[in-house]
């Protein structure tokens, strides 16, 4: 790995010699890692990314996206850190190594390790980062974004596609499809009430706005000694959508008593509080921005978000783990369980949750 580092340090240009390098364990598709270069006696860090073209098709259109979106956000972070990506002496911001790796180099901006999700105020910071970052992009132009993974959140064709699979499977010696019944059961109850919101999308029924598409709380960096939100990370997934879901998204993660991969599902629940602090945060600073109609469906969202997160997992844990990361075999089937639990919660819960939006 050294070695495959090097070259890409020396096509990015970067002065001095790499010294140490770790890896940054930090989502399920790309490999990251924070690389130390010297030079001069001092040290700088950086952080490297192997980007999957397994599941990025297209990975030179997302670093036009990247580019077009970081350029626009550039003189709005004030005095806050931005993401800054490097440029090829051929002045790319992108390289392949020798076995045709896909390659980005970023500023490593130092901060917190993903703090802890109980804190009320890193939660309500994060939701302010997130509705911060929507912000920042609502007078951007999205046409001219490329669609980096086509209905990537059309929860009707996630679903549609996994019913697919496990009807195709269903007569082949394929056991995950019987350890996957179960599961396969409750999503389809589930199917009508999840579909809704990305069907009144496609039907131009809502505002098409600018959005993460991947708003994790890992994504935020907070700054170390003020723990107050630096920055937003991960705009791989930048891309038009529906600004419930980047809320949802959000929500379904930190919100979370447990692990998104928490196998004892007995952890597994939606909590309130937390949900709460998210969405004042949140929709403290989106408010103004949005319609009736997208503030009365944050919870529809988060439920069906949560439903299609299910099915993503489930369908790759069918379809052999071929798209998420996984360490253990069933690592698909535990998270696709666990995310199901966490919807039927939000579902049980939805009424009280919806009185609390109602309350901002
Ligand atoms: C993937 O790799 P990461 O953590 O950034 C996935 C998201 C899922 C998430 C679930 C491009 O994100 O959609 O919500 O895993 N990203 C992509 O943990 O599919
Ligand atoms: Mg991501």
């Amino acid at each position: 790995m050294q070695e495959t580092l090097r070259e890409i340090g020396r096509r990015f240009r970067l002065p001095g010699t790499l010294s140490t390098y770790e890896v940054i364990k930090n989502g399920n598709i790309n490999r990251t890692y924070k690389v130390t270069c010297t030079h001069d006696g001092g040290t700088k860090s950086y952080v490297f990314q192997n980007v999957n073209t397994n599941v990025f098709r297209h990975p030179e259109e997302i670093m036009e996206n990247i580019d077009r979106v970081t350029t626009h956000i550039r003189n709005k972070c004030g005095d806050r850190p931005c993401l800054h990506f490097h440029h090829t002496d051929t002045g790319e911001n992108y390289a392949y190594d020798r076995d045709g790796g896909f390659w980005r180099v970023m500023n490593f901006i130092d901060s917190a390790a993903a703090p802890s999700c109980g804190d009320r105020g890193i939660l309500r910071g994060t939701g302010e980062a997130f509705g911060e970052f929507q912000l920042q992009l609502a007078d951007f132009d999205g046409s001219v974004l490329h669609e980096t993974i086509p209905d990537f959140h059309n929860t009707r064709k996630r679903m549609d596609t996994l019913f697919a699979h496990a009807a195709g499977y269903a007569d082949t010696r394929n056991t995950r499809i019987f350890e996957s019944a179960p599961v396969l059961s409750r999503l389809r109850m589930y199917y009508k009430e999840a579909c809704v919101l990305s069907d009144r999308y496609a039907a131009g029924e809502f505002p098409i706005r600018v959005t993460h598409n991947d708003t994790k709380a890992n994504n935020v960096l907070f700054d170390r000694e003020t723990l107050r939100p630096l920055t937003v990370v991960d705009l791989d997934t930048v891309m038009p959508g529906m600004t419930m879901y980047d809320f949802g998204d959000a929500v379904r993660y930190l919100a979370n008593t447990a692990a998104e991969d928490e196998p004892d599902l007995s952890k597994v629940s939606f909590d309130e509080e937390r949900f709460t602090a998210f969405a004042e945060g949140f929709i403290g600073k989106v408010r103004d921005s949005l319609t009736r109609d997208e503030l009365d469906n944050m919870v529809r969202g988060t439920f069906s978000i949560t439903v299609e997160l299910a099915s993503r997992f489930l369908d790759d844990y069918l379809s052999g783990d071929v798209y998420f990361r996984v360490d253990y075999p069933e690592h698909n089937l535990v998270r696709a369980r666990n995310q199901l639990r966490l919807a039927e919660d939000i579902f049980a819960k939805s009424a009280g949750l919806q009185r609390i939006v109602a309350g901002l």
